[in-house]
C-alpha cells in the first residue's frame, strides 16, 4: 500500500514542483532585462528543460514502484491503486488528472 500511495505522492510533488516553476517565471525569462522575443524562445526552452526534468524523475519512481511491487500480491495491488487515486485526487472531483497537480502547485503557492 505504502508503495503507490508514495509513488503517487511523488509523482503529483514532481509535477507540482515543475508547475510551481514555470507558473513563478516573470515575462523575463532569460533574465536580460528586456522583454521580446528572446523570452518567447527561453520560455519554450524551459519548458522543455523543465518537463524532461520531471519526465526523468516520474519514471524513476514508476520504475522503483514496478520493482517494489514485483513482492506484492496482485490482489492487493487493485485495492493499493484505488487507495492511491485518492490519495492524487487532491481537488476531490473523482478523476486523477492535470487538474489535481494545478490544485497542488496551487497549494504550494499559499503556504
Ligand atoms: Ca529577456
Ligand atoms: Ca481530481
Amino acid at each position: 500500500m505504502e508503495i503507490i500511495t508514495a509513488t503517487i505522492a511523488a509523482i503529483v510533488a514532481i509535477l507540482g514542483g515543475l508547475f510551481y516553476k514555470l507558473r513563478n517565471t516573470g515575462p523575463d525569462v532569460n533574465g536580460d532585462g528586456k522583454i521580446n522575443l528572446e523570452d518567447a524562445k527561453a520560455a519554450v526552452s524551459k519548458l522543455k528543460t523543465e518537463a524532461s526534468v520531471a519526465a526523468t524523475a516520474v519514471k524513476s519512481e514508476v520504475s522503483n514502484a514496478k520493482t517494489a511491487l514485483k513482492s506484492e500480491a496482485p490482489n492487493k495491488i487493485a485495492k493499493v491503486t484505488e487507495k492511491a487515486k485518492s490519495v492524487a485526487d487532491v481537488n476531490k472531483d473523482g478523476k486523477v488528472d492535470l487538474a489535481d497537480v494545478v490544485a497542488v502547485a496551487t497549494k504550494r503557492k499559499k503556504k
